[in-house]
């Protein structure tokens, strides 16, 4: 065997080799206990999601997956049973971890405190289970979005205070998109990394490595029904891209869909305020602040309307923010007709 036959082998058998917790371990360059720990609690998400993806993939031909329970979330959202089972995946992967002591979720009015992890488990996990949960039952692409912060202080009251804070205290941010194939995307600050779930070795190994958001894209993605009940400046820029060559509309109705779409190709996704939410739909702490961690970290920009979305300090857990993020020069395109307009208030009014 000459040696140009064992570079291919060897090259792909590393490839595969290199996992998600492995990956976390090289990022952070060091094995202490911190490290461990991190590695741990990204392992323990994609565990969540390889669950997540299994019921998924085989919802369409169980009894009692699909469909709505009859019960409304904090948001007054009508809960599908989907959402519900994803919730508790995981809360349950971190039982006994020993990891987290609390998570605060989309489809839980308060934090879900895990008391036995709490003297050790000094990390809070902030997620939505399912987004894009309209989706779920005629099988298209869903997503789940989590944060990864640090407990800061005794929160003798139980009220998680101290997470309402600004994005910079994302340790870890990122989502898992259950689409043809199942992909994980994480950022710890340095730089964004896909992993493809291989289904033969029920591991997620890397993929793509400081994935870079092009400076530009032609995709637009947005609600238009929204039209009507915009600011006028978010209609003209809506009305510019109709009348420019070079922009294509894609809307799926999951945000972590469109958001990949943009990460890897370019382009803008806008949920803008409307007159009956001001504040837009989205929420900050486990929608959109993770996904602006996301998106700067790939070099693109997140903004609520002229304020950085990782600037935004909620008064609340399920606090609301509008949203403008992708490629850096599309995301200033639409700023530059906020600017224009005097009246920002549909846009960044919370
Ligand atoms: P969800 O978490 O309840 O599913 O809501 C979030 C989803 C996003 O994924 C998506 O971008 C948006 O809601 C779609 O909303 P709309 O139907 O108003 O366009
Ligand atoms: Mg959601």
């Amino acid at each position: 065997m000459d040696s140009s036959e064992l570079i291919i082998p060897e090259y792909s058998l590393d490839r595969d080799c290199t996992t998600l917790s492995r990956h976390v371990l090289q990022q952070l360059n060091s094995f202490s206990a911190d490290a461990q720990d991190l590695s741990a609690l990204m392992n323990r998400i994609a565990l969540a999601g390889k669950l997540i993806a299994r019921r998924l993939s085989r919802a369409g031909l169980m009894e009692g997956v699909l469909g709505f329970t009859g019960d409304s979330n904090i948001q007054g959202e009508s809960v599908k049973k989907m959402d519900v089972y994803a919730n508790e995946v995981f809360i349950s992967v971190f039982k006994q971890s020993g990891l987290v002591c609390r998570l605060a979720s989309e489809e839980m009015d308060k934090p879900y405190y895990i008391p036995e992890n709490c003297p050790i488990g000094r990390y809070t996990l902030l997620y939505d289970p399912i987004d894009g949960s309209s989706n779920v039952d005629i099988n298209l692409n869903v997503g789940s979005i989590f944060a990864i912060r640090q407990q800061e202080g005794e929160d003798l009251d139980g009220e998680a205070k101290d997470l309402l804070q600004d994005g910079s205290k994302q340790i870890a941010a990122g989502y898992i998109l259950y689409g043809p194939a199942t992909v994980l995307v994480y950022t710890m600050g340095t730089g964004v990394h896909s992993f493809f779930l291989d289904p033969s070795l029920g591991e997620f190994i890397l993929a793509q490595e400081n994935i870079q958001i092009p400076d530009h894209g032609s995709v637009y993605s947005v609600n238009e029904g929204n039209f009507w009940q915009w600011d006028d400046s978010i209609r003209n820029y809506i009305r510019y891209v109709h009348r420019h060559d070079g922009y294509t509309g894609r809307y799926s109705g999951a945000l972590v869909g469109d958001i990949h779409r943009i990460l890897m190709q370019g382009g803008v996704f806008l949920y803008p305020g409307t007159t009956d939410k001001p504040e837009g739909k989205l929420r900050l702490l486990y929608e959109t602040a993770p996904l602006a961690f996301i998106v700067e970290q790939a070099g693109g920009k997140a903004y609520d309307g002229l304020t950085r979305i990782l600037d935004i300090v909620p008064d609340r857990i399920h606090y609301r923010t509008p949203v403008i993020l992708g490629s850096k020069e599309n995301v200033e395109l639409v700023q530059s007709f906020l600017k224009q307009n005097d009246n920002t208030s549909n846009v960044i009014a919370r």
